[in-house]
């Protein structure tokens, strides 16, 4: 049973992206949040996490998608993607929980606030985005639902609904689509659940409305619309780990250092940067070290990738 705080009310109609986009409306536009360090934002000073790397436009973010679930090509998800309904949604969490149930997504952002994080995001195809997120942190929710002690790693899976997702009617992959991240990757700060970007809610094409943004990994490993959240105290079955170990490790943090069997992944194209554009280097954890290379202390990350 979904928990509801309000039964008359969807998610979205109690979502605090109203107070979100009232205060934006002060703003002449995206551009400038962007442009001016001085404007406030949501509610606050700028996220110390953001960078200051200026945002791709939400038509590059939200027109070169990698979604499965609408088909493989980058065109797809933007064209196949807006039939799926997002409200209402309800998120099973369970496992090793304190809390486990049916939340309703309303029931799961009242009470949240949402910031903006402008993060570097880099595919394992060697392409990579900047993109001004809306959403808050995975330890944040975590905690509400209660963790318990023998937990050591959370699970999350997509939607399965192939009447609204034409890519899962052919067995591109083991439906639903899964990830996981170790329990300290998770409480890790830097880990968000977007529910916007710019200042819309999230485009479904990007993974409306509750995603996971892993800055410092690989694309693939920030899961879209998800519908289940599962503590476990073992390493789960994740996606593209399932599909060949030896290209996609289970941490896949970005790494410089380690190519993928079939490419390069020293350096990375940024997506808009037109057509003479250089390539420029990946950065180990892809720029994020100073926030998470503690998390990896004494593991060897050539071997265990
Ligand atoms: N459910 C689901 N989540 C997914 C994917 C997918 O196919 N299905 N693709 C992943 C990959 S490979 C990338 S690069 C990012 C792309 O996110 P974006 O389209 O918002 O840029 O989503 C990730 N999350
Ligand atoms: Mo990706």
């Amino acid at each position: 049973m979904a928990h509801r705080w309000k039964s008359d009310l969807n998610w979205s109609d109690v979502t605090p992206k109203q107070a979100f986009l009232n205060r934006r409306q002060l703003l002449t536009g995206a551009a400038a949040l962007v442009a001016s360090p001085a404007i406030a934002g949501l509610g606050g000073a700028p996220s110390a996490y953001s960078t200051t790397e200026a945002p791709n436009t939400l038509e590059e973010i939200t027109n070169y998608n990698n979604f499965y679930e609408f088909g493989t090509d980058k065109e797809d998800p933007a064209q196949n993607a807006g039939g799926l309904t997002t409200d209402p949604w309800a998120v099973q969490i369970d496992g090793l929980v304190d809390k486990p149930g049916s939340y309703d997504l309303g029931d799961l952002l009242s009470g949240v606030s949402l910031e903006e994080r402008i993060y570097r995001f880099r595919c394992v195809e060697a392409w990579s985005m900047i993109v001004p997120w809306v959403g808050f942190e995975l330890s944040t929710l975590l905690a509400r639902v209660g963790v318990q002690p023998s937990a050591k790693y959370v699970y999350f899976e997509t939607l399965v609904r192939p009447e609204e997702m034409p890519g899962q009617r052919r067995p591109l992959l083991d439906w639903p689509y899964r990830e996981g991240l170790r329990l300290d990757e998770a409480m890790n700060p830097l880990t968000i659940l977007a529910t916007g970007l710019y200042d819309e809610p999230l485009p479904n094409q990007n993974g409306a409305p509750l995603r996971l943004v892993v800055p410092w990994k690989y694309g693939f490993k920030s899961i879209k619309s998800i519908v289940r959240i599962s503590l476990m105290d073992k390493q789960p079955e994740t996606t593209w780990n399932m599909i060949n170990a030896r290209e996609y490790g289970f941490y896949s943090n970005v790494n410089p250092t380690v190519d993928h069997p079939r490419w390069s992944q020293a350096t990375e194209r940024r997506i808009g940067g037109g057509l003479f554009s250089k390539r420029q280097e990946t950065l180990m954890f892809n720029g994020y070290g100073e926030e998470v290379a503690d998390l990896y202390a004494g593991m060897d990350l050539k071997k265990l990738y």
